[in-house]
């Protein structure tokens, strides 16, 4: 019977344990519920705070520049920046004279020639040490100057034998633009016409008054924009010769002040010089 009574005791136990509580053992009673155990406070985990792009750069800027992007702004306030990724987006503009170069937190604009206004954004793009990253953008306006600089057109273009030269610069005005329009993405082209054409210019005044011409003179003169036009068009110097002449000699009074230099200088003695350094290219003002 003591064994029954043993038995029947332990399944009371294990069906109640509260039933159990007289026999000494405690520790069941003060185990927490469950509840409890689910609203103990947990150790929080590392949380990895995003980094923050910056571009510091200018808002404006002009055709033949170079333009410095500075990234070193971007920062992360938990860790570091561990790449910068940066990018250019040209909008409407189709040529490739803008290109970008980069390393790091710097990047560069190398700005070439352009014949109009052009808008670009350039783009930045951080990671942190844990892989997070943030991007922000620039926009940067790129002034286009060789038109804004030209004289206005002249309402007489073809009037008196050197016609309009308004800002002074020794080439008639409408040749300015002639020369523009023919050469708008090359600055280089247009000094080397702008030169070649003041000089002409000189011919026609000689040509004027042919009893004086200095054969020295004319003949170094000469020689120069022919070593310029060789230097910079090669094969092709004549053609380009030809070009600024029907732009240069474009009435009578022109052309027979021309013919007479032309003829002046027949049989002469032509010197082969080269032109001196920096005389081929005439800028704008
Ligand atoms: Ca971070
Ligand atoms: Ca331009
Ligand atoms: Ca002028």
């Amino acid at each position: 019977m003591e064994k029954m009574k043993l038995a029947a005791l332990v399944t009371g136990c294990l069906i109640g344990l509260s039933a159990c509580g007289g026999d000494g053992d405690n520790e069941t009673n003060t185990t927490p519920p469950p509840s409890k155990v689910v609203n103990q406070p947990l150790p929080s985990p590392e949380v990895n705070q995003p980094p923050a792009a910056s571009i510091a750069a200018d808002a404006n800027a002009q055709e033949r520049s170079l333009i410095q992007f500075d990234g070193s702004g971007s920062s992360d306030s938990d860790g570091s920046i561990s790449s910068y990724d940066w990018s250019l987006d040209l909008g409407d503009y189709k040529g490739n004279a803008i290109t970008l170069a980069s390393s790091g937190a710097s990047a560069e604009l190398n700005i070439g020639d352009i014949a109009e206004d052009v808008e670009v954004t350039i783009k930045l793009e951080v990671t942190d040490d844990d892989g997070a990253t943030d991007s922000t953008q620039s926009s940067l306006l790129i002034n286009e100057i060789d038109f804004m600089k030209l004289p206005p057109l002249p309402a007489s273009p073809q009037e008196g034998l050197l016609g309009t030269d308004s800002d002074g610069d020794g080439v008639r005005d409408d040749v300015e633009h002639k020369i523009l329009e023919r050469y708008p993405l090359s600055i280089v082209d247009q000094e080397v016409y702008r030169k070649v054409a003041s000089t002409m210019n000189s011919f026609l005044v000689a040509g004027l008054s042919s009893d004086d011409i200095d054969d020295v003179e004319a003949s170094q003169s000469s020689s120069y924009i022919a070593d310029c036009l060789f230097q910079q068009y090669g094969e092709d110097a004549i053609k380009e010769l030809t070009l600024i002449e029907v732009m240069m000699i474009d009435t009578d009074e022109r052309l027979s002040a021309y013919l007479a230099y032309s003829n002046s200088r027949s049989g002469k003695v032509q010197e082969s010089l080269d032109a001196p350094e920096g005389f081929c290219r005439l800028p704008q003002n």
